[in-house]
């Protein structure tokens, strides 16, 4: 034996499996990860850790992990050679297209994918290669309605306003739970810690949320609101600025368009008709607005509860109109733009909206920022007809389980011609496949967090070298995902198409740049560029130029001292930026050059929410949760996240386990109009009486999968009751709170 294989190795690496960007320390012996801590120098997490941090370690050894590609032929699924198997999905592949056309593929990107540099820069390559408009993701099944209110508010959907969280002194916190998420549209380690600090320095936490979660038990105040009902909740705190006089955008006052328009509107929900139907006295939603338009510094942000549910983008357009009314956006300890350090210079001022350029084939929903939702997964490919999915490719996704009415979508899945999957496991998606293509453990590939930067509280670079190198027979994903742009393409691509792929990706990249009279690069040699990036291909080449034209770049030389990548491989714990700062002004890239307050198609769907002034509420309506130790539903196989006690439980108030008869200790069935479930019920009064609440990501009950642990500790699927027939119709995005129930007592 090598005597280097026992000596102890530290290694620095961002945690890849939640928006919060952790620094690990971990510590190596020969292939082995001996243990994880937090790493303390990390300028950002400075050593916090979550217990999925640690779980990084069994991730990486785990021994169901698919480690060589598969073909499945009947229900006998075969170990192949790359080549094999990519020979299989271009001819599954091509067949289909050269029959049916492009569009007959469909891609599913799940929430993983945008944990991972590789698929961040490549997935794109290949969906131009595919020329699909049957692009799908999680983004429909979670935040598209923010992106789409800050594409209609500020001309852009990579621009969103994020929580000064450090310096604020009244977070206005609506339906999001970050002491369990760890946080999501605002990228900060150790959420605990800072809404402490918030509170040390005196100022106010206010969580409004069907259920009294850790978060809400942290907090200075909590109010239980009835799902579903945030928009009216919303606008009585609007209508509540306006009548008392209290509407102060200070310096944005020049730069909003739409102030009479918001004004006129937030008339019809006085604060007496939102607490009718949302639970919230009006008395209180007065105060709360008072108090949002005294504090110096406040935050209104809504989140995943905000987002996954009817109204869904109204929601995360109010939330910010209150932002802007309050003077809170872009101002420090309010609601700001993050500067990553891979920002490119915007070549256009002005946008037209990514938005209903086109619309799915068989309900007509509007396409949003080049998707369609996934909630038309299922019709798009059970309905016959020109246009009909018939392949499907699905990357770091389980839609399985996570999509709403995954019973149907499961059916429709086992139908298309012919499937791919590339993923780390043979899960509930993954078993359904034709070819699964493996992706490494994230310990074999680098890592930078290009999508979490743009949500950062503060401006961060963290770039993470391989832990292992990637064994022989494995490709990373970016490699895989070329030859699936490969597998795609018309002409058989001779020679390297990898190589090939990779030139003419940052190729185009540079060109494109040079011609940017904004960029620090504008006008010169593109030859010249290219030299200087010689030493690097896939995703450290990207990575490199992005950050070398970026606002601390090197500039390639012009600004000798900026940023490269080097630079951050010399800085293994990655390096601050500093905190957020205003920018409105190089942000905004609406037609108007301003920030469009009441945009036209938001404010047609006002209708809507006054009619339902008048619905009756559900009597029992189910709500999601999230636990500190899931991550969706792809971690369920790692010992130490799933030991203990069964989680996957129903949380019901003690008031309605009475009402149903049900004792603790009980199980009940629950049913909807999509299906039904059988589950262990836990009653608590931290629920608001007539919710009930259930984790999603569980399940793991399938035969066909290789989910070794996962299967021992299975839960059930709360998606066979979330309904796909009814969503947001603005962004189409999935419904996955407010889901109205049935529940029964078993025997
Ligand atoms: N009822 C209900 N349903 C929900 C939600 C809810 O709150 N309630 N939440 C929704 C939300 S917010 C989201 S984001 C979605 C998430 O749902 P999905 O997008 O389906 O993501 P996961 O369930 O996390 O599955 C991720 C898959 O990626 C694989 N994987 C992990 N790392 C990698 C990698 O680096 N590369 C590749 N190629 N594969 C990898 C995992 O093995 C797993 O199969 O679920 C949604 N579904
Ligand atoms: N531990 C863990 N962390 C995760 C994940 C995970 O699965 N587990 N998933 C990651 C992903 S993909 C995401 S998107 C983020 C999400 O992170 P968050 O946005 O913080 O989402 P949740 O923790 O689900 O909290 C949503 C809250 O909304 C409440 N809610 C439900 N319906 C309504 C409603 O109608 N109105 C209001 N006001 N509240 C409502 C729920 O009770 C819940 O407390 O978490 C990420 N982090
Ligand atoms: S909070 Fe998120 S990033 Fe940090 S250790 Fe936990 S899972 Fe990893
Ligand atoms: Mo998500």
């Amino acid at each position: 034996m090598n005597l280097n294989e026992l000596e102890t190795k530290i290694n620095f690496r961002t945690c890849p499996l939640c928006e919060a960007t952790c620094g690990l320390e971990i510590h190596t012996r020969g292939q082995e990860v001996v243990h994880i801590k937090g790493d303390k120098l990390d300028p950002f997490s400075k050593g916090y850790l979550c217990p999925k941090g640690f779980s990084v370690k069994e991730l990486h050894s785990d021994p169901d992990r698919i480690r060589k590609p598969m073909i499945r032929r009947g229900s006998d699924w075969q170990e192949v050679s790359w080549d094999e198997a990519f020979l299989e999905v271009r001819k599954g592949l091509q067949t289909i297209i050269k029959e049916h056309g492009r569009n007959s593929v469909a891609v599913y990107l799940g929430n993983p994918s945008v944990h991972n540099l590789g698929s961040m820069l490549y997935a794109p390559i290949f969906l131009r290669a595919l020329g699909s408009r049957n692009i799908y993701s999680a983004s429909t099944l979670d935040q598209i309605p923010k992106q789409l209110s800050s594409e209609m508010m500020f001309g852009s959907d990579a621009n969103l306003p994020i929580p000064d969280i450090d310096h604020t002194n009244y977070f206005l916190m609506i339906g999001a739970n970050p002491l369990a998420s760890n946080g999501s549209l605002m990228t900060a380690p150790n959420m605990r810690g800072r809404l402490r600090a918030l509170r040390d320095r005196g100022g106010k936490l206010v969580v409004i949320d069907p259920v009294r979660t850790v978060t809400a038990k942290q907090a200075d105040e909590h109010h239980f609101i009835r799902p579903g009902t945030d928009a009216f909740f919303l606008f009585a705190l609007i209508n509540t600025l306006f009548e008392e006089d209290l509407v102060s955008p200070g310096i944005l006052v020049h730069l909003i368009n739409g102030l009479e328009e918001m004004k006129s509107l937030s008339q019809d929900f006085s604060p007496e008709a939102a607490a009718a139907k949302c639970g919230i006295s009006a008395a209180e939603i007065r105060r709360i607005a008072r108090e949002l338009a005294a504090s110096s510094k406040a935050i209104i942000y809504g989140r995943m509860g905000t987002c996954t549910q009817p109204f869904g983008t109204m929601n995360s357009w109010l939330v910010d109109v209150l932002n802007v009314l309050t003077g809170n956006l872009d101002r420090q300890g309010g609601v700001m733009f993050p500067a990553p350090a891979t920002r490119r210079a915007s070549s256009k001022k002005v946008r037209s909206n990514r938005y209903n350029r086109y619309q799915s084939r068989v309900s007509s929903m509007p396409e949003v920022l080049g998707e369609l939702p996934v909630s038309c997964l299922a019709e798009e490919m059970e309905t016959e007809g020109p246009g009909q999915i018939k392949g499907f490719i699905c990357m770091a996704g389980n839609p399985a389980l996570s999509a709403p009415n995954s019973k149907r979508l499961q059916a429709a899945l086992e139908r298309v011609d012919f499937m791919v999957s590339v993923d780390c496991y043979m899960n509930e998606t993954s078993r359904l496949a034709n070819v699964l293509l493996p992706v490494p453990s994230p310990l074999e590939h680098s890592h930078y967090d290009i999508a979490f930067y743009n949500l950062a509280v503060r401006n961060i670079a963290h770039y993470s070298k391989p832990v292992f190198d990637l064994p022989s027979e494995q490709l990373d994903d970016w490699q895989i995902i070329l030859h699936l742009a490969a597998a795609v393409s018309e002409q058989n691509l001779v020679g390297d198409p990898l190589t090939l792929m990779d030139d003419y990706t940052i190729g185009e990249l540079i060109d494109h740049e040079l011609k940017n009279e904004n960029s620090p690069i504008y006008g010169r040699d593109a030859v010249e560029i290219f030299s200087l990036l010689k030493d690097r291909n896939g995703p450290e080449r990207l990575l490199d130029f992005y950050l070398r034209v970026g606002p601390y770049g090197d500039h390639f030389g012009k600004n000798p001292d900026g940023l490269s990548l080097s630079v951050l491989e010399v800085n293994p714990h990655g390096m601050d930026f500093g905190a957020m700062k205003p920018r409105i002004i190089e942000i905004l890239q609406t037609p108007s050059g301003k920030i469009e307050l009441a945009p036209s198609i938001l404010v047609k769907d006002v209708k809507r929410l006054k009619q339902s002034l008048k619905s009756e509420a559900n009597p029992v309506v189910l709500v999601g949760r999230r636990d500190l130790r899931s991550n969706n539903s792809w971690l369920h196989n790692l010992p130490v996240l799933v030991k203990g006690e069964d989680r996957c439980t129903l949380w019901i108030h003690s008031s309605d386990a009475t009402r149903f008869g049900i004792g603790k200790g009980e199980r009940a069935i629950l049913k909807s109009r999509t299906g039904k479930i059988e589950v262990p019920v836990e009653i608590t009064d931290d629920i608001m009486p007539g919710t009930v609440s259930l984790p999603h990501g569980w399940g793991h009950s399938h035969t066909g999968t290789r989910l070794g642990v996962a299967c021992e500790h299975p839960g059930v699927n709360v998606n066979i009751l979330t309904d796909e027939q009814v969503f947001d119709p603005i962004s189409g995005n999935a419904v996955l709170n407010g889901v109205p129930v049935s529940i029964e007592k078993i025997g």
